[in-house]
């Protein structure tokens, strides 16, 4: 049996036509869609559920711990066929090309879809889309050196279920393919396909995804390198929040040199400086850093605010003992200084602001 796992939100529109298209497909072959649906408000489930009359599709509707790995993961758990095949549901994974790919496993474990496997297929692509595309593979590419993929990024792919351990992927990555390719060892063959505009309904792409991408990329870099899967999601976020501090540096010293060029005492000027990049470090830290937190907005605030101050206190600390006290080198100190103060602050936000 082939299970067709498609996941959904918002695609009511789209499914009859998907649903069709894939009967047409697999026509004669014994086959079910599982649909899984994040709790669409647009009645992508009821839809799936009335079609579900004419077609052979199981609903699954996920109310909590939202996101298209997830629910793919979902899928996987309740499939009952030994062939898997992953799609979108907007109809840009073209479902007759679900033959070829299922025909591919009796030679490999897995068929990926790919967009670029050939020069050519993406010809009618404007350069900017075609750029950004392929430049977003990229650090896909690299950490899962040296295996051969023309489109890690790729939704639309078949794998022999036996062949995959289920248990070990990480659904946090928005790209359930490539944790699927990390955790298991594949005999892998590409499959060209054109990949076509969305029908219907809006593309859910935006900057969480991209962040949780990049996440996810480098959470399989630092599993790679050895570090257990936990010890590389914090040093992730440990980098990030590095990132996040590093232009902190920057709109700190734009508001000191602001500041000082209104002729406010250098104190003063300190002093919005490190309140100015503390609004901005928190902002980002909680846009990218910690955007699973589920804390209040006023709690992390302030237990950021409380933290931030410590680590600035434990700066000046650091800087007394190794100037004042141990004579080190200036240049040095400050180095240390800064990267005491750091881990105060990494740690404690982590632990007391956003945990
Ligand atoms: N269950 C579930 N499905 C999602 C989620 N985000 C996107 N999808 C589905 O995943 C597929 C691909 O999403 P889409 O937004 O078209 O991504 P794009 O093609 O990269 O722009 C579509 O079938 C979406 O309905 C999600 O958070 N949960
Ligand atoms: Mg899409």
């Amino acid at each position: 049996m082939i299970s067709v796992i498609t996941p959904t939100y918002n695609e009511k529109k789209n499914l009859e036509q998907l649903f069709h298209k894939v009967d047409n497909a697999l026509n004669h072959r014994d086959y079910e869609i599982l649909l899984v649906d994040d709790d669409s408000p647009d009645g992508t489930a009821e839809k799936a559920e009335e079609l579900s009359q004419d077609y052979p599709v199981n609903v699954f509707v996920r109310e909590k711990d939202h996101g298209l790995s997830q629910s793919v993961i979902k899928g996987f758990e309740e499939a009952k066929g030994d062939q898997i095949v992953v799609m979108d549901a907007d109809l840009q994974h073209p479902p007759e090309k679900i033959p070829e790919l299922i025909q591919k496993l009796s030679g490999s474990d897995i068929a990926v879809g790919s967009r670029f496997k050939e020069k050519d297929s993406v010809e009618h692509w404007k350069l900017s889309r075609k750029i950004i595309n392929r430049g977003a593979a990229i650090p896909a590419k690299i950490v899962m050196y040296p295996m051969r993929l023309s489109d890690p990024m790729s939704g639309f792919f078949a794998f022999n279920k036996d062949a995959v351990d289920s248990e070990n992927l990480d659904p946090e990555g928005f790209k359930i393919l490539l944790e699927i390719l990390h955790c298991n060892d594949l005999d892998i063959e590409e499959v060209q396909f054109s990949f076509g505009e969305r029908k219907s309904g809006d593309s859910k792409l935006g900057l969480a995804e991209i962040v949780e991408y990049m996440e996810h990329v480098g959470s399989i870099l630092f599993n790679r390198l050895g570090l257990t899967r936990p010890q590389s999601k914090r040093l992730v976020n440990a980098a990030e929040f590095m990132g996040v501090g590093a232009t902190g540096v920057l709109v700190n010293s734009v508001i000191f040199l602001a500041a000082i060029q209104n002729n406010f005492h250098y104190s003063i000027a300190g002093g919005l400086a490190f309140l100015g990049a503390l609004q901005w470090n928190f902002f980002w830290n909680r846009e990218i850093t910690f955007s699973k937190s589920t804390k209040s907005f006023k709690h992390q605030y302030t237990y950021f605010f409380l933290v931030n101050l410590g680590g600035f206190a434990i700066y000046e600390i650091l800087l007394f003992v190794l100037i004042g006290l141990l004579n080190v080198w200036e240049p040095a100190a400050n180095i240390a200084a800064i990267f005491g103060g750091f881990l105060l602050n990494f740690f404690g936000s982590e632990k007391l602001a956003f945990e």
